[in-house]
């Protein structure tokens, strides 16, 4: 197989494993030990707990600990792009401006929570390629097209590939998973490649 053809392999098997980020392992072991001790509590509960006080500690002087009056706050991107979490993945700007209510990559507690919520192994599969789909459609148009394609590429192999090797790889990707031949990618023609991609469900998420 000539090298795009291999690229394009490649491109495809790991846009559709989504965003890798196996980081921040020891924490979720922690994670799970307190939850195997505490079986009576529901594990989306103590995950919500854990993940507040994930949040408030990015900023304890920002962030109360009495939420029953619902306070209006908003954690710089600045705080959520430097966790350990993220700050390794290339995504980590555009994660945060998917799940963000200000689409800036500020976030409420409520926004943190959806974030992580998505991104962890319990999340179903649709859940998770809807999410994918967000984040790989950079300029928000509800398409996946060659330039979205080419920043993606580009980020995911962290700008090693010539000009022409994207625009050739990117080409082929449309070409495969471009199903009514409108020359870019719809929910639906994502979610068919996806299909195709049995790792993904397992590969997208971020430790937590
Ligand atoms: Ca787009
Ligand atoms: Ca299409």
């Amino acid at each position: 197989m000539s090298r795009c053809g291999l690229l394009c392999q490649y491109f495809i098997s790991e846009i559709s494993a989504g965003i890798r980020a196996a980081v921040g392992s020891q924490f979720a072991m922690e994670l799970e030990e307190w939850g195997t001790n505490r079986p009576s509590l529901h594990p989306s509960n103590w995950t919500h707990i854990r993940l507040f006080h994930r949040y408030r500690d990015l900023a304890p002087q920002l962030v109360p600990l009495d939420y029953t009056n619902q306070p209006e706050v908003r954690l710089p991107y600045e705080l959520i792009g430097s966790m350990p979490e993220l700050k390794d993945n290339p995504f980590r700007q555009r994660i945060a401006e998917v799940f963000s209510e200000d689409g800036e990559g500020n976030m409420t507690l409520d926004d943190f929570l959806d974030m992580f919520s998505v991104l962890s192994e319990m999340a179903p599969r649709d859940l998770k390629a809807y999410y994918a789909f967000k984040i790989y459609d950079f300029n928000n148009d509800d398409f996946i097209c060659k330039s979205d394609l080419e920043k993606t590429l580009n980020k995911l192999t962290r700008n090693e590939l010539t000009e022409d090797e994207v625009r050739m790889v990117c080409e082929k990707v449309i070409d495969e998973a471009d199903l009514d031949n409108d020359g870019r990618l719809s929910l639906e023609d994502f979610q068919h490649m996806i299909v195709r991609a049995p790792d993904f469900l397992s590969t997208f998420h971020i430790r937590i």
